[in-house]
């Protein structure tokens, strides 16, 4: 009765926008930001129920992205860290959607009964709160907070402005009892970051200003979080520009990681000062990170090095220390640590990529796009290693490995100390608390990256040169209804509407080294169309062809 009555009231103060259907989507809501603040709200209601279903605490992240300033967008984080549960998607839209606050409320009890979740004084729901440094994140933040309010005993800690990342990772440790502050978390990523810096091999010897380094932070919160963390590094010299400073510039305006991914330019404020310097961009919320070279030829061109590139880096670095972990001569046979290694990607991963992941003998598997799908499908090897060509992605360790690798690390430092079986595990140990475990993170996966070049030795050009990646072209077509593309096989093959997919195979056939794919996107109303061949003529041409198909 009261809590009814409570519901009702504060779902009055936020009415539904005219005209607008609200989707779950990839990743969580987004829309215009001045039209959301009906869906915070009822995002707000649905992070409580998921608090108390799961009896843990959630998070609610007010974000949108690489997307224009002027929008903004919601998404929960399930009490592991990761995005929320797929299966209460549906109840998501249709809370979303409902058309006045009466049957808004009325879904509500009906869903709780169903889930048996209880809505009494007794049971408490906690909600961990974050948003980005969009303009209209303050207004949508307080109507999350009085959806949370409208659930009966549940409480909102607001984390204030943090990367997208942060707030997954700040829900994981709060959940596992661990600390879970901002400065908890940057500790946690300078400690680890030190403790593999310290076993960088000495003799090796570093190729090219391999410790400078040029952030580009989207004017958005990562550049901010980047100052402050930087502090507490050694051994790196990190300039961060577009960090949304007062006067630098508009969020995501011409710099970000999805920019220079997808135009390959380099971000605005770096010129010619940059050209040669390792540089790297993050996105507008810090959960995607792509590294970029400007040519010295034409500094409007530049070298892109993108999350196919990086995953091969951590893919290689593994790897080796799994080899040097197991290696029978100094642990005996039966000592072997076994660990399933996996790759997860994306069809839109370079094809030049996959195949040099497959020659490292490495075991690669393609999901959709998105990173709910990738995710899971890396969570169930002991170690998965999962990137999406945009820069999203992470490594991670199941708890029985680490458990495993801790036990092991521990017998070889009584028995084996300062080996390189021992180095080994201790390095793992440490990637497995620098890279974050809930979701990519474009600041953990930078501290990543610049460790492991150091531990190769690698210059930018190394790293460039591990392979050569395809030309490609990507091109969006609008349609009248994008539902009307489906597809299967991990998004590579058209099912509906019938004669595409055969119409692409016989213009993909045409091309040396084509390969082409079409699906529709989650984020936006278009087709997408992927296309990839021996030159960037003939991608552009696939990819064109292939358009006319679609529209
Ligand atoms: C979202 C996804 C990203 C995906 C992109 C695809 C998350 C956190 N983000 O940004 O992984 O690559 O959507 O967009 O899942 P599209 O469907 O418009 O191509
Ligand atoms: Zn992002």
């Amino acid at each position: 009765e009261e809590q009814c009555s409570l519901l009702l009231d504060s779902a009055s103060l936020f009415p539904l926008p005219h005209g607008v259907t609200f989707s779950y989507g990839t990743a969580g809501f987004r829309a215009d930001g001045l039209k959301l603040s009906s869906t915070v709200f009822r995002a707000g209601v649905l992070a409580a129920l998921r608090s108390l279903k799961t009896g843990y605490a959630v998070g609610l992240m007010i974000t949108a992205s690489h997307n224009p300033i002027t929008d903004n967008g919601i998404k929960i984080a399930d009490p592991d860290g990761g995005m929320m549960a797929q299966d209460w998607e549906p109840f998501a839209d249709a809370l979303a959607n409902a058309p006045d606050p009466q049957s808004f409320v009325k879904l509500v009890l009906h869903f709780a009964k169903e889930e048996n979740i209880s809505l009494s004084r007794e049971s408490s729901a906690v909600i961990l709160l974050g948003r980005d440094t969009r303009p209209t994140g303050e207004s949508l933040l307080e109507a999350a907070k009085q959806g949370i309010k409208g659930i009966i005993g549940s409480v909102a800690l607001d984390m204030g402005i943090v990367t997208t990342p942060q707030l997954h990772w700040m829900v994981r440790s709060k959940n596992m009892g661990m600390k879970a502050s901002e400065s908890d978390y940057f500790l946690q990523l300078s400690e680890s970051f030190r403790c593999l810096m310290d076993m960088v091999p000495k003799e090796i010897t570093v190729k090219g200003n391999v410790t400078q380094l040029v952030v580009d932070g989207a004017n958005g919160v990562g550049g901010d979080k980047l100052e402050q963390l930087k502090t507490l590094l050694m051994g790196l010299q990190i300039q961060v520009k577009n960090t949304s400073k007062q006067g630098e510039g508009i969020l995501n305006e011409g710099v970000g990681a999805d920019y220079v991914q997808k135009e390959k330019v380099a971000p605005r404020c770096f010129g010619p000062n940059d050209i040669g310097l390792r540089c790297a961009s993050l996105d507008g919320d810090a959960d995607r990170l792509v590294y970029f070279r400007i040519s010295k030829i034409s500094s409007s061109s530049i070298d892109l090095v993108d999350g196919d590139k990086i995953l091969s880096l951590f893919a290689l670095f593994i790897k080796a220390q799994l080899h040097f972990l197991n290696k029978s001569e100094s642990v005996g046979l039966n000592n072997v640590l076994p660990a399933r290694v996996g790759v997860v990607q994306t069809a839109y991963a370079n094809g030049a990529s996959t195949d040099y992941l497959k020659q490292l003998g490495l075991e690669v598997v393609l999901t959709p796009t998105g990173v709910k799908y990738l995710h899971k499908k890396a969570a169930e090897y002991d170690i998965g290693i999962y990137f999406e060509a945009n820069g999203h992605g992470t490594i991670l360790f199941s708890e029985y490995f680490l458990s495993n690798l801790q036990k092991k690390g521990n017998d070889l430092a009584s028995s084996n100390a300062g080996s390189e079986p021992h180095k080994a595990a201790l390095r793992l140990l440490a990637v497995s608390k620098l890279i974050n475990q809930a979701v990519g993170d474009a600041l953990s996966g930078l501290l990543l990256v610049e460790v492991v070049l150091q531990y190769m030795g690698w210059s930018m050009q190394n790293w460039i040169e591990l392979y050569d990646d395809l030309p490609s072209r990507q091109l969006k077509v609008k349609v009248a209804d994008r539902t009307a593309v489906i597809t299967t096989n991990a998004e590579t093959k058209v099912v509906q509407p019938f004669g595409l997919q055969e119409a692409i195979d016989a213009e993909t056939a045409k091309y040396h080294r084509g390969r082409c794919f079409v699906r529709p996107s989650g984020t936006e109303d278009i087709i997408r169309v992927y296309a990839e061949a021996f030159s960037q003529e003939a991608a552009d041409s696939l990819a064109r062809s292939v358009s006319q198909h679609v529209d």
